[in-house]
């Protein structure tokens, strides 16, 4: 999977894309990120990427032009998803998308800043306009860097052969249960007796309703859309 960014910073992306386990994906071969910068795009010798808005207003908005030759230099690959812009007004991402995402050959990531883009860039090159939430950043940055994570991880042998992404939070449209690691005491607090009983079944059915429960606590809204087996459908009444 190739992303391909387009930022006035590109310098935000290295440090963060060097680290952990999106940093030994790139190392294997298995995630590439190329990244642009918008203003090696733009002309005069100023290189201004940004400009007042007509009709007058707040803010600055971002030339069409630089964002425009950009797209034009990024070499399309066979099989590439959508060119995709960010920003507040974009359609919220989830985990969902990510995995419809995480099968394309490549992804090309539009980093708005300022007040926004010229509208005839959004309208001509950009297939899908994302946010990552209802709050406003400076800059699409860092919500670039949220949906090449999410969807690195999905990419096969990303993740080491202990980690698994199928029990996460959302994939089954649940929260997960709590987790527990030694000591077994600390600070007073045990660890649950069921964890250490070594009956699977119980830990099963245990961590299925701290799910639930979590869930419902915290998340009503998902149990409208999630996958409720009778279980847990047994379960969850149990709990009312
Ligand atoms: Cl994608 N961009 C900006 N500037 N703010 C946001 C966002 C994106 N998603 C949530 N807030």
């Amino acid at each position: 999977m190739r992303f391909d960014v387009l930022t006035l910073f590109p310098d935000m992306f290295t440090s963060y894309l060097k680290e952990s386990i999106l940093g030994r994906a790139i190392e294997r071969g298995l995630v590439e990120v190329g990244l642009l910068n918008i203003r090696d795009f733009a002309k005069g010798p100023h290189r201004t990427v940004d400009d007042r808005p007509y009709g007058g207003g707040e803010g600055m908005v971002m030339k069409a032009g630089p964002i425009f030759r950009a797209l034009q230099s990024v070499e399309r690959l066979e099989g590439r998803g959508p060119v995709v812009l960010f920003s507040p007004q974009g359609k919220p991402f989830t985990q969902n998308m990510a995995w419809e995402m995480a099968d394309y050959q490549q992804m090309i990531l539009v980093c708005g800043r300022y007040e926004g883009v010229d509208e005839r860039v959004r309208s001509t090159c950009i297939d899908m306009e994302i946010s990552i939430g209802d709050y406003v950043l400076n800059g699409g940055e860092l919500a670039a860097m949220v949906v090449i994570e999410a969807v690195s991880r999905l990419i096969p042998d990303v993740l080491g052969g202990e980690r698994s992404n199928r029990e996460d939070t959302f994939e089954n449209g649940l929260l997960e249960y709590p987790h527990y690691t030694r000591p077994q005491v600390f600070r007073e607090l045990e660890v649950p007796p069921v964890l250490l009983s070594g009956d699977h079944e119980k830990i099963r059915v245990w961590r299925k309703l701290q799910s639930l429960k979590r869930t419902r606590e915290r998340r009503a809204d998902l149990l409208q859309n999630a996958q409720l087996s009778a279980e847990d459908k047994a379960i969850l009444k149990n709990l009312l």
